[in-house]
């Protein structure tokens, strides 16, 4: 398998044992003392247990998976009150046509200004707020990878289910380049394709899990990329779909 992922990062565990992210458990009483187990190859099985990685894809693109993790819950939530208010809807092509992938955002006034998109002038609404959880979340994950300057006023949702794709494309309609893209997938796992800066140059694939979080900043900024067509399943959190947020500064 030459997807970059869930192989390499599996085998780094001691146990050399292949560990999914969910967690077995059982309690029993004994002597009125509560015993709590959990089972599993030490504690691997624990979602806590994994640390994140820092795995730098190409100069400025750096991979942390799992880095989300502690918080999925909070993040999830948090994403759920914004599209609560701020509805996903579909969106078009630059050539027209109809995607797949369903998008919403959040953000400031003057981002929401800079977005705001003529073919779809049904959203007249000022984006809701970016929730404080997610706001603070996005600064430490571009500190982390090199980017302590980074000031986000918008996030951006793509929620995709079985078969949907995100077909290869450059994000170059924000002002700042200089600025990063902080982005934090949820839900069912997918084949990120990460390519060069010419369109036909040949793409990395690179498994994207729950948890899991790129910053692409610096020279890698500007790279094409896309999404395979999501494979069916189920996620305990997000059931059919997966969930991708990115950070930006659009104004
Ligand atoms: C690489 N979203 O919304 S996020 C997008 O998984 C978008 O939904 C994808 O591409 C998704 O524009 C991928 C990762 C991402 C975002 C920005 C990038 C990768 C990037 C900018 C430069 C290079
Ligand atoms: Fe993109």
């Amino acid at each position: 398998m030459d997807t970059v992922g869930r192989v390499s990062r599996f085998q780094s565990n001691p146990s050399g044992a292949f560990l999914k992210r969910s967690r077995a458990q059982f309690c029993f009483a004994f002597s009125s003392l509560l015993v709590y187990y959990e089972i599993g190859p030490m504690n691997l099985f624990s979602p806590l247990a994994i640390e994140p990685t820092y795995e730098e894809l190409f100069p400025g693109a750096v991979l942390m998976r799992g880095l989300a993790l502690p918080q999925d819950v909070e993040f999830f939530a948090a994403m759920q009150k914004v599209l609560a208010l701020a509805p996903l809807h579909n969106t078009a092509t630059p050539g027209g046509l109809p995607m797949g992938v369903m998008v919403s955002d959040c953000g400031t006034p003057e981002a929401f200004r800079r977005r705001w998109d003529p073919l779809n002038p049904q959203i007249r609404k000022l984006w809701p707020p970016i929730p404080r959880v997610l706001m603070d979340f996005s600064l430490r994950c571009a500190v982390r990878a090199g980017f302590p300057l980074f000031r986000p006023d918008s996030c951006h949702f793509n929620r995709y289910h079985a078969g949907i794709k995100l077909g290869i494309h450059q994000d170059r309609h924000e002002c700042d380049l200089t600025q990063p893209i902080v982005s934090i997938s949820l839900g069912l796992e997918c084949i990120f394709l990460l390519g060069g800066m010419q369109r036909t140059d040949k793409t990395k694939r690179i498994l994207l899990e729950h948890g899991d979080v790129i910053v692409w900043g610096g020279p890698s900024r500007m790279r094409f990329h896309g999404v395979l067509p999501l494979k069916p399943g189920h996620h305990p959190m997000t059931g059919p779909y997966r969930y991708n947020l990115t950070f930006r500064k659009v104004a």
